[in-house]
């Protein structure tokens, strides 16, 4: 019994600030599962196409298929702190892979995260700081999501290039029972960059921005201005 104890205090020691149990019938009772990383194929656990409700942490996206939907099909996503929340009907039964969004390490950290498919689908970059490009998906990127408190600055060009316009993670806000806090900004759907943001940004809204931003980043590119 001391070792299972210690076994699991071992596991909540490396686990990342989000999580999510997932249970096979509504109201959270069936057989369950704890998850606080990403699941590319839930049927190599036993948890395909069978999870009904959750309580986690953190925002969490749950896909149709594998691999986040890399074959296109249905998404749920969930956000709050120790929220416990039934699926709805048309989304039961469906989940075959989940992963969530925002930092590994701290709860509100200020993050991006691009996808290269709309509703968060698909290969996805990740960063919390300046970045030139988005790598493989530089160029495709469909939505995106932000945590912490830090608005940014996107360009539609790589290397801080092209046109320019800042979002915040202002979307959502959620607070747990205990204080806790998370700071969303939801874009599921986003097409990819230049004219997605419309015509230029005004350089009157640009210094705006500039001057509150504490980063920076595009659909291609992400950079942090220190003043
Ligand atoms: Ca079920
Ligand atoms: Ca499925």
């Amino acid at each position: 019994m001391k070792l299972l104890l210690l076994t699991l205090m071992a596991a909540a020691a490396n686990a990342g600030p989000s999580y999510t149990r997932v249970f096979t019938e509504q109201n959270q009772v069936g057989n369950y599962a704890d998850f606080n990383d990403y699941v590319p194929n839930l049927s190599l656990v036993g948890f395909d196409n069978t999870i009904d409700s959750v309580i986690q942490t953190g925002m969490w996206m749950y896909y149709d298929n594998q691999n986040y939907n890399i074959v296109s099909g249905k998404v749920y996503w969930v956000h709050g702190i120790d929220i416990h929340v039934n699926f709805p009907t048309e989304y039961t039964n469906m989940c075959t892979s989940l992963r969530y969004a925002g930092s590994p390490n701290y709860l509100n950290e200020d993050t991006w995260t691009m996808y290269e498919g709309s509703y968060f689908t698909g290969v996805e970059y990740y960063g919390n700081g300046e970045s030139s490009n988005f790598g493989p998906i530089t160029g495709s990127v469909s939505s995106f999501i932000l945590t912490g408190l830090s608005p940014w600055t996107i360009y539609s060009g790589e290397n801080w290039s092209g046109d320019t316009m800042c979002v915040y993670p202002n979307t959502d806000h959620d607070v747990g029972s205990n204080g806790a806090t998370i700071d969303f900004g939801i874009f599921p759907e986003v097409s990819p960059f230049v004219g997605i943001w419309g015509p230029v940004v005004e350089p009157r809204v640009l210094w705006e921005c500039l001057g509150s931003c504490g980063s920076v980043w595009g659909p291609v590119g992400v950079y942090v201005f220190l003043w």
